[in-house]
């Protein structure tokens, strides 16, 4: 019979202490022996609470003739939750939820369905979910079959299996906090009543107790003893082992986190990011070069960046907060706006406005000196060289003060109805438009 050598030296005194209160568990470790089936070698729980609130258990129980299994699993596809509220038989033998072989009985052993409301029900399932909706876990209340999956049976009392009236629950649990594949855990829903959040809590614990996990004095995680500090979701934080007090952790040091154990033993499901255009607002009208700002987060990760793509084209990448751009030039007229967030596992989401940019594109030759009698400078500032029309007044905002020449064209420069937009201007058409500036200079000379 092995036992457990990695406890402290507290640890054992209490769980010697269990062992006391655990007496109707040792005919069964002697049947154990006497059949090729798994052994209790350990027992972690309070049969009878002195404040009468019933806690979960876990029996540390080899499963032989099995490998333990790794403590870090690789899934491609989800792994399944069966919580069955429709009780069932269940036959001593390694765990396996699809044949009803169960580590924990002794015996045959018959859990009668629990009467539950079709809402109550559905409140105890939703909690679940949402409690596992990290992890790549499917939960279903329909029995999966001969596929493999772990079964919660959230039903009948402890008396169903043998134990007595002060436990809440029971798993099992393998001695080098291994994952006991196609694993059979026990709420008993009788024990509770209508405590529906409990039950889901109880629920979460015992699953977590197949997947290696020891109890946590941290109020806030369901893998707890503790009462009175609301509903508990499992807690990204290191916190001591134990029941009423702390101790080591059965395998490994001190403290346990749960979800980073969770991550590695049921897999992440990368939530994708959020993401919101905060400026400009859907429908805006807006002017050349505006600001665009957007909003990120990731619920399970970061955000690695934002991307803003224009009329389906990326333009930019923004890689810290805050999320801020400046448009590029565009033409007249409805834009598709839309940012782009991608967080640290490669997830992405979208969303998108549109925009109307008002007013007259900017003349081409926008910032160029005046050439002519006229000292002004041009008021729209650009990077624009002369327009082929030098000359014309444009009936844009932006004016052209080129001195007339009269060619007739009557303000119907071309370039007002846009196109200016694609022009790429910069210094090199700058110094073109100088040069042409220099050519009419000395023509009138
Ligand atoms: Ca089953
Ligand atoms: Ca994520
Ligand atoms: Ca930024
Ligand atoms: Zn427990």
């Amino acid at each position: 019979m092995q036992t457990s050598s990695t406890t402290s030296s507290s640890g054992r005194a209490w769980l010697a202490a269990m062992a006391l209160g655990c007496t109707l568990l040792a005919p069964k470790l002697a049947a154990a022996d006497d059949q090729a089936g798994p052994r209790v070698v350990d027992f972690v729980g309070d049969l009878a609470p002195a404040d009468g609130h019933p806690r979960s258990s876990y029996m540390v129980i080899d499963q032989l003739g099995l490998e333990a299994a790794p403590g870090v699993m690789e899934h491609a596809a989800p792994i399944i939750f069966y919580i069955n509220k429709n009780g069932g038989t269940y036959s001593p033998g390694n765990d396996d939820a699809r044949t009803n072989r169960s580590s924990i009985v002794s015996g045959p052993s018959t859990i009668a369905p629990w009467n539950v409301s079709a809402s109550g029900w559905s409140t105890v399932k939703s909690c679940i979910v949402s409690m596992f909706s990290r992890w790549n876990v499917t939960i279903t209340d329909v029995d999966p079959g001969n596929v493999p999956h772990y079964e919660i049976v959230i039903a009948g009392r402890p008396q169903d299996i043998g134990m007595q009236s002060g436990v809440g629950g029971v798993s099992p649990f393998t001695s080098n906090c291994s994952v006991i594949p196609n694993s059979i855990v026990y709420t008993f829903a009788t024990v509770y009543g209508s405590a529906y959040q409990e039950i889901c809590e109880t629920a979460a614990q015992e699953i977590a107790h197949s997947f290696g996990l020891d109890h946590e004095n941290y109020c806030k995680d369901p893998m707890t003893y503790q009462t009175g500090c609301g509903s508990k979701t499992f807690q990204d934080y290191n916190a001591p082992c134990g029941e009423y007090s702390n101790r080591a952790c059965y395998c490994n040091g001190n403290t346990q986190n749960s979800v980073s154990m969770l991550n590695t033993r049921l897999g992440i499901v990368n939530a994708p990011p959020s993401i919101s255009i905060t400026q400009p607002s859907n429908g805006a009208s807006v002017t050349q070069g505006f600001a665009i700002a957007a909003t990120a987060s990731d619920s399970n990760g970061s955000v690695a960046r934002v991307e803003l793509w224009i009329d389906g084209a990326q333009v930019a990448s923004d890689t810290t907060a805050p999320y801020t751009f400046t448009a590029p030039t565009l033409s007249a007229g409805s834009h598709t706006v839309e940012a782009r967030a991608v967080d640290n596992g490669d997830a992405m989401t979208a969303t998108s406005i549109t925009v109307s940019l008002q007013g007259t594109p900017t003349p081409p030759d926008a910032g160029v000196p005046d050439a002519g009698t006229s000292p002004t400078p041009d008021a729209n500032p650009g990077t624009g060289p002369l327009d082929p029309d030098a000359g014309v007044q444009d009936p844009g905002a932006g004016g052209d003060d080129d001195p007339g020449n009269g060619n007739g064209n009557g303000g119907t420069d071309g370039y007002v109805a846009g196109g200016c937009a694609a022009q790429g201007g910069g210094a090199g058409a700058t110094l073109i438009g100088l040069a042409l500036i220099g050519l009419l200079r000395r023509r009138r000379s």
